[in-house]
C-alpha cells in the first residue's frame, strides 16, 4: 500500500528545544530530526521534511507564515496528501488561522507543537507529531480546513486558542468544543466545520498593512486608542469589554478612529460573540456600531486582526471585511 505523501516544516517553538548556552532551553532542532524520534511515523506517511525557521513563536512573523502558505500550497500543486506545520504554542492559533485563509484547500494542514521540550521528563512533542501526522493523512480531516493538533485533539484553526502557560492540555476552543481526536492510531472526527464563507484571498506579497490590537480595561482615557492612526496603523482591533464595550468616556475617540481607519470590535471575554443590538448606552456595541465599529463576530482579537490585515492586503473595503467577520458570527 502506498502511503500518504506529508510536507512536514518546523519553524521552531518548545517541540525543538534544547538547552542554551546562556541557560534554559531554545530551538535547535529540525524537522528531519524531530520526524525520526517518532516511533511509529514511518507507518502512517512518506514524509519530506523542510525547516524554515528555528524560532521561537513569538519572533515568527505574519510574512514568515504567508511563507509556509506559500510552500503549503506549491506542495499541493505537486499532489501532497497533506502537510503538518511544527512550530511554538504561544502563536499556535494565529498561524493556523492564517494559513486557514491562505491555503483553501481540502487536503488537511495540521499545526503542532509542544508544551514540554524533547529532554523533559513526559515530552509530549512525538505523541502530538504522530497524531499530527495521522490527522493530516486520513480522509477524515479532509474539507476541515487547517487544524491543530495537541494532547491528542483536533481543533478548528478559527475556535482553538491556547489558554494555559503550562498544561499539555493548554487548547480549548470553547465555542465549540474539539472536532474530534486521535485515538488508536486514527482520527476520529465528532463533528466538522462548515467550509468558509469568504472569498479566496491571494497570496500577499511584501510587507502586510499595520494592524493594532488594544484591550479595554477598567478607566482606559483613550489617550493610545488615538494615537493609533497617527502610528501608521492601517486598522484597529478593540478587544471591549464583555459583549464588546468601551468606557463612555472613550466612545466619541473610538468614532473619531472609525472614520479614519477600519475598527474592528471583539470581545476581552475570549469566548461567545460580539454583540451587536443588545447594549445601547455610551461605549455600548450599539453606540460603537452606530460610529462605524465592525462586530468581530465570534473571533477574538488576535484573530480579527489577521482577519482585518489580510483583508485589507487583498484590497477589501469596509462592506467586504464587514462581510469577511460575519462570516465567523
Ligand atoms: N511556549 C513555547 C512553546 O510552547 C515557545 C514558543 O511558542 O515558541 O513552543
Amino acid at each position: 500500500m502506498t502511503l500518504p505523501r506529508l510536507l512536514v516544516l518546523s519553524l521552531g517553538g518548545t517541540i525543538t528545544m534544547t538547552p542554551a548556552a546562556g541557560g534554559g532551553i531554545a530551538p535547535t532542532l529540525g524537522a528531519a530530526e524531530l520526524v525520526a524520534a517518532v516511533p511509529g511515523l514511518d507507518e502512517v506517511a512518506q514524509i519530506e521534511a523542510r525547516s524554515p525557521f528555528r524560532l521561537a513563536s513569538s519572533s515568527l512573523t505574519l510574512e514568515n507564515i504567508v511563507a509556509v502558505a506559500g510552500d503549503i500550497r506549491a506542495a499541493f500543486a505537486e499532489d501532497f496528501d497533506g502537510a503538518v506545520v511544527i512550530q511554538g504554542t504561544d502563536t499556535i492559533e494565529e498561524t493556523a488561522f492564517i494559513l486557514d485563509l491562505l491555503v483553501r484547500d481540502a487536503r488537511p494542514v495540521v499545526v503542532v507543537g509542544a508544551m514540554r521540550g524533547p529532554q523533559q521528563a513526559g515530552a509530549d512533542g512525538p505523541a502530538n507529531l504522530l497524531a499530527a501526522a495521522i490527522a493530516a493523512a486520513s480522509e477524515a480531516a479532509r474539507g476541515l480546513g487547517t487544524l491543530v493538533v495537541l494532547n491528542d485533539e483536533i481543533h478548528a484553526a478559527r475556535f482553538v486558542r491556547k489558554a494555559h502557560t503550562a498544561l499539555t492540555s493548554a487548547f480549548v476552543s470553547e465555542n465549540a468544543g474539539p472536532l474530534g481526536l486521535v485515538a488508536e492510531g486514527r482520527a476520529r472526527l465528532f463533528t466538522r466545520v462548515a467550509p468558509l464563507a469568504l472569498p479566496s484571498l491571494p497570496l500577499p506579497e511584501g510587507e502586510l498593512p499595520p494592524v493594532a490590537l488594544l484591550k479595554m480595561t477598567m478607566g482606559d482615557d483613550g489617550r493610545l486608542l488615538r494615537a493609533v492612526p497617527g502610528l501608521g496603523c492601517a486598522g484597529l482591533v478593540i478587544e471591549g469589554m464583555g459583549a464588546g464595550h468601551v468606557p463612555a468616556a472613550v466612545a466619541e475617540i473610538v468614532g473619531e478612529v472609525a472614520a479614519a481607519i477600519p475598527v474592528v470590535l471583539a470581545s476581552r471575554t475570549l469566548a461567545g460573540p460580539a454583540f451587536e443590538r443588545t447594549y445601547g448606552y455610551p461605549g455600548s456595541e450599539i453606540d460603537l456600531i452606530g460610529r462605524s465599529v465592525l462586530p468581530a463576530g465570534l473571533l477574538g482579537g488576535p484573530k480579527a486582526r489577521l482577519l482585518l490585515t489580510f483583508a485589507l492586503a487583498a484590497g477589501w473595503e469596509r462592506p467586504a471585511i464587514a462581510a469577511a467577520l460575519a462570516a465567523y458570527a
